[in-house]
C-alpha cells in the first residue's frame, strides 16, 4: 500500500471514551475500512501493555499499519509499524533512528511555521489540524480551518492527513483540500451508533468494510474444517496411507524401502509473507521438502506438517497455507499423513516425508568417482536473480520471481536418471558451488568447473547484464534451483541429455589432490539461509 492510501481512513484510539474500550474501537473501525490505526494513550501504563499487543495483533491479523501516538519505546516494545510525534514529542529524527528505515514516521504539523522547524526529511506523512473543532484533544491548537489544511498541503510533497472534529460529512471537504486523509477519535469512539457511524466514514472514504478475522484458536476445529472443505488430499484418496490424520498417529501401507527426510522452513529465514502468498508458501515448502525424495529417486507418499503459528495468522490464512501444501501434495500424487500446529512466537514449519526408494537404486553423494562429468538437470541461478528482484521490488523479470517463488521437485528428471543408473546425484539447494563441493568431499574426488556455462538463461543473462553481474557466478552461488546435480561418466550424460535436453555440463571430478573445487572464483560463494544447512 503506497503511504498516501495508508492514510485514507486513518483511525486513532481513544483512551477516554466513555462506552468502548480502545480494542472495540479498533474492531469496529478495522471492520468499517480503517486504513491505518494509530493507538494513543494518554495516560499509558505497563497495565495497558496486554490490551495495546491485541490491538497491534488485531491490526496486524487485517494487514493494517499499527502506529503508536508519542511513545517511541512504546513502538519499538510493541514491533509497531510506526509512530507519529507532535511537535512537543521526540524528534521524528530520534524515531527514525530507534524504529529504522523502514518505520513510518508521522509527524503533526499545524501551519507554515511549524513545517519550517520540523526535519520533514526523515518523515512519511504530514498530520494537519485541528482542521474543525475537537472536544477530543484539550491541548489542540488553534483551528485552522480548510484553508489551513490547503496551505500546509501546498507547501509539502509529503502526504498529508487531516485531523480534528472530522466526521462522515466533512471528510469530503478535507478531500476537496487535497488530503490523502481524514484522521479520526470521537466520530468512531464517542459515536451514538458507533458501527454505523464508522461505516458512513470508510464509505466517505471509499475504503471497502472488512469481515474480522480472529487469530487461529483451535487446532481441532481447523484441522476438521481444513479436512471437510478437501483443502488437503488425506489417506482416503491414497493407498499410501491405511489411517491418516485424525488418530494419535498415521498407520502407514506396507513400503518396501522407506525414504524420510526432513526439512524447516522459517518466517524471514525462508520466507517472507510480503514476497509471496501464503499458498506460495506452503506450494514450496512441499516443493523443497519432496525436492530430497526426487534426489533419492524415490516417490513421495506422505506429507506430516508441524506448524508453529504466531496468532495474528487467522483461519483463513491456514486455509490459504494448506490450500498450497494440497497443490503440492496433488501434483505428486502425495496425501497429508498428519501433523501438528501450536501457537508460537515465530511463523515456522517443519515438514517430514515418507517416500518409496526405488527399486534397484539409491543414490549418493559420494558416488562420483574421477573421469566423471558433473551435470545438473536445468537452469540454474534464475532463482537467487528473482529473490533480488523480489528484494528490491523490480518487476522486469517475472521469468527469475516465478523461479524463486514456484520450484519444483524434479521426479520427472530423477526417474530418467535413475533408468540410466546414475549413482550420484543430488538437489541443488544452496547453491551449485556449495552442493559440488558436498559431492567432492563425500566422493573424495576434486572437482573443476567449466570455465564458461553453456546454459545461461536469457533472462539470467539480461538480469546480469542490467546490474553488473556475473552470470557464471550467480549460477554457481545461486540457491534454491532444486535442480538436480549428478555425476556420471560423459558417454553416458550424451545419452541422458537426449531425454533431459535442458541438462548441461557444470564440471569434471578429477582425483583428490588436497583442494575439494579447484577454480572456485571468490564471488561465488555458497547461498547461506542464515545458520540453515542442509546435511
Ligand atoms: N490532534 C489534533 S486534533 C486531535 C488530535 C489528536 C483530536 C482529533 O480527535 P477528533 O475526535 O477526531 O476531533
Ligand atoms: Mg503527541
Amino acid at each position: 500500500m503506497t503511504m498516501k492510501n495508508l492514510l485514507r481512513f486513518y483511525f486513532i484510539t481513544d483512551d477516554q471514551a466513555p462506552a468502548l474500550t480502545p480494542l472495540k474501537q479498533v474492531e469496529i473501525a478495522i471492520c468499517a475500512g480503517a486504513t491505518a490505526v494509530q493507538y494513543r494513550n494518554k495516560s499509558f501504563s505497563l497495565t495497558d501493555f496486554e490490551e495495546a499487543c491485541a490491538i497491534r495483533n488485531l491490526c496486524r491479523l487485517h494487514g493494517v499499519p499499527h502506529i503508536v501516538n508519542d511513545d517511541i519505546l512504546l513502538a519499538k516494545a510493541l514491533a509497531a509499524d510506526g509512530v507519529h510525534v507532535g511537535q512537543a514529542d521526540d524528534a521524528a529524527g530520534l524515531a527514525r533512528s530507534v524504529l529504522g528505515k523502514n518505520a513510518i514516521i508521522g509527524v503533526s504539523v499545524a501551519d507554515l511555521e511549524e513545517m519550517a522547524k520540523t526535519d520533514l526529511s526523515v518523515c512519511d506523512y504530514i498530520g494537519a489540524g485541528p482542521v474543525f473543532a475537537t472536544a477530543t484533544k484539550a491541548d489542540a491548537g488553534a483551528v485552522i480551518g480548510p484553508e489551513g489544511l490547503r496551505a500546509v498541503i501546498e507547501n509539502t510533497s509529503l502526504p498529508v492527513v487531516a485531523i480534528g472534529g472530522i466526521d462522515a460529512s466533512r471528510a469530503s471537504t478535507c478531500f476537496s483540500c487535497g488530503a490523502a486523509g481524514v484522521a479520526v477519535i470521537s466520530a468512531i469512539s464517542r459515536a451514538s451508533d458507533p458501527l454505523n457511524q464508522a461505516r458512513e466514514l470508510g464509505r466517505a472514504c471509499g475504503c471497502p468494510e472488512r469481515t474480522l478475522q480472529t487469530g487461529w484458536q483451535n487446532e481441532f476445529a481447523l484441522i476438521e474444517k481444513l479436512i471437510l472443505r478437501g483443502a488437503v488430499p488425506l489417506a482416503a484418496v491414497s493407498s499410501a496411507l491405511k489411517i491418516g490424520p485424525g488418530d494419535d498417529a498415521a498407520l502407514l501401507s506396507s513400503i518396501v524401502r522407506p525414504v524420510v527426510t526432513t526439512d524447516t522452513q522459517r518466517e524471514n529465514v525462508h520466507f517472507r509473507r510480503r514476497w509471496q502468498t501464503l499458498d506460495e508458501i506452503g506450494e514450496k515448502a512441499v516443493e523443497i521438502t519432496f525436492s530430497d525424495l526426487a534426489a533419492s529417486y524415490a516417490r513421495p507418499l506422505a506429507l506430516f506438517v508441524n506448524l508453529s503459528l504466531p496468532s495474528t495468522l487467522s483461519d483463513a490464512d491456514l486455509e490459504t497455507l494448506y490450500a498450497g501444501i494440497g497443490t503440492a501434495l496433488s501434483r505428486h500424487g502425495a496425501v497429508l499423513g498428519g501433523g501438528n500446529i501450536s501457537s508460537g512466537r515465530e511463523f515456522s514449519m517443519d515438514l517430514f516425508a515418507v517416500g518409496e526408494g526405488h527399486p534397484e537404486i539409491f543414490p549418493q553423494r559420494s558416488c562420483a568417482r574421477p573421469g566423471d562429468g558433473l551435470y545438473v538437470t536445468g537452469p540454474i541461478g534464475l532463482s537467487r536473480a528473482g529473490l533480488e528482484c523480489l528484494n528490491t521490488g523490480e518487476t522486469d523479470y517475472p521469468e527469475l520471481i516465478e523461479k524463486f517463488k514456484s520450484p519444483r521437485a524434479r521426479f520427472d528428471a530423477a526417474e530418467i536418471l535413475a533408468d540410466f543408473n546414475v549413482a550420484c546425484a543430488m538437489d541443488i539447494s544452496d547453491g551449485l558451488a556449495g552442493d559440488a563441493g558436498h559431492i567432492a568431499a563425500a566422493s573424495k574426488v576434486a572437482i573443476r568447473f567449466e570455465d564458461s556455462f553453456s546454459n545461461v538463461p536469457p533472462a539470467l543473462a539480461q538480469f546480469c547484464r542490467q546490474h553488473g553481474k556475473d552470470p557464471q557466478s550467480m549460477m554457481l552461488s545461486g540457491g534454491e534451483d532444486y535442480e538436480l546435480l549428478f555425476a556420471c561418466l560423459p558417454e553416458l550424460f550424451l545419452q541422458i541429455k537426449k531425454r533431459i535436453p535442458e541438462a548441461f555440463q557444470v564440471g569434471i571430478c578429477l582425483p583428490f589432490s588436497g583442494e575439494l573445487i579447484l577454480n572456485l572464483p571468490a564471488e561465488a560463494r555458497a547461498f547461506d539461509h542464515g545458520t540453515d544447512r542442509q546435511v
